[in-house]
């Protein structure tokens, strides 16, 4: 089912401040979250910090992750006067919407989600409810904004394809059009960029390895090392993009080489299919500090204003809760809840 057309296109998509934010999180996320806000859609961003605390965080650490993830977006690109930018704690529309969903997903449901298998491990019993129940606050930021279009990396499918089930559940249950079923935006080539130490483990800012990724807020002899480091085999990279099947290491590099340049798997192995990593490394590490190079020193200043930083996101909730505060109150009166506080 394709989304009601009474609803206007409107973006909405989030990053946890959960650390550093990565390559991966750059290429996969925020550069397609600026892309979506040049396109002329209207674009709303998040910085998930209740998503981030369903694994521990330091309290400074998690201010100091919050206001980084900011001046990232920012620095690559997001413009405070186009699109919505703001920290998820501060919209109590959010946790609201998603206890409505804790009644509408199903045990059962949850239960199939990759991530939580993946996080909680072999710890499940000890693992936090709030690790459990994510999907729902995540099908809760979306849906308070009404919001039709969901960019995203491959691994937030499964949770996207939960939040269209709950709209469908709410939507059948209380019989109402009331809530859209989203549609996922999952496009690019960096769409699961991988680990640099590991080409079947993805890139994630929680690595215990810092060698796996790319910070943003890396330095070019820093992004040059890892790099030259990286994982690889002993073949030369291929003529065409089907001689990487079977060689991840490879693939992802290749893949990172693309998205950088904005180009194609296929154009990269035309210009370097034959030459051995030897020769493609360097190249890629000139392309990366290059493109990475202007959003880590824009980053450093902004962050050296924490307090216009938080300015912006304050005006960014307050545009916000303007959008999620009405969709909330009608869901309640959908839901029976009875209005007894005058307006
Ligand atoms: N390696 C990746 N390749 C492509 N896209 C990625 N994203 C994350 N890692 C990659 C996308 O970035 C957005 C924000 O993700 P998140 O930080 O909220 O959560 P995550 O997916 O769990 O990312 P991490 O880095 O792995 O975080 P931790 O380590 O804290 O769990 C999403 O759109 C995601 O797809």
């Amino acid at each position: 089912m394709s989304t009601a057309p009474a609803f206007t296109p409107r973006v909405f998509s989030g990053i946890q401040p959960s650390g550093g934010l990565t390559l991966g999180n750059y290429l996969g996320a925020l550069k397609r979250f600026v892309e979506k806000q040049e396109q002329g859609v209207e674009t709303i961003y998040c910085l998930v910090d209740l998503h981030a605390i369903t694994v521990w965080q330091d309290p400074s650490k998690l201010r100091h992750s919050t206001r980084e993830a900011a001046a990232a977006f920012l620095a690559a690109g997001i413009d405070p006067a186009r699109s919505i930018l703001f920290n998820q704690s501060q919209v109590p529309a959010h946790a609201e919407l998603a206890w409505i969903f804790n009644c509408v997903a199903r045990m059962g449901w949850l239960s199939r989600m990759t991530q939580f298998k993946d996080k909680a491990g072999k710890n499940r019993e000890n693992a936090a409810v709030g690790l459990f129940v994510y999907p729902n606050l995540m099908a809760a930021d979306i849906l308070a904004y009404h919001a039709t279009h969901v960019p995203v990396g491959e691994d937030q499918k499964q949770h996207l394809e939960l939040t269209r089930d709950i709209a469908i559940k709410f939507n059948h249950d209380y019989g109402v059009e009331f809530f859209p079923v989203v549609e996922p935006v999952i496009e690019g080539v960096a769409t699961r960029v991988m680990s640099l130490r590991d080409g079947t483990k993805k890139m994630s800012k929680s690595d215990p390895s810092d060698m796996s990724r790319i910070n943003l807020t890396d330095d070019a002899d820093t992004i040059a090392q890892k790099i030259r480091k990286a994982k690889t085999d002993p073949e030369p990279l291929p003529d065409e993009v089907s001689g990487l099947e079977s060689r991840p290491e490879a693939r992802n590099l290749v893949n990172i080489y693309a998205a950088l340049e904005d180009t194609t798997p296929t154009a990269v192995l035309r210009a370097f299919g034959g030459h051995g990593f030897g020769s493609f490394k360097p190249q890629l590490a000139d392309l990366a500090v290059t493109k990475l190079a202007p959003i880590s020193a824009e980053m450093t200043r902004l962050m050296a204003d924490p307090a216009e930083i938080d300015r912006i996101l304050g005006d960014g909730a307050a545009r916000a809760d303007a959008i999620a505060r009405p969709i909330l109150e009608r869901c309640f009166d959908i839901v029976g809840m009875v209005r007894s506080r005058p307006v």
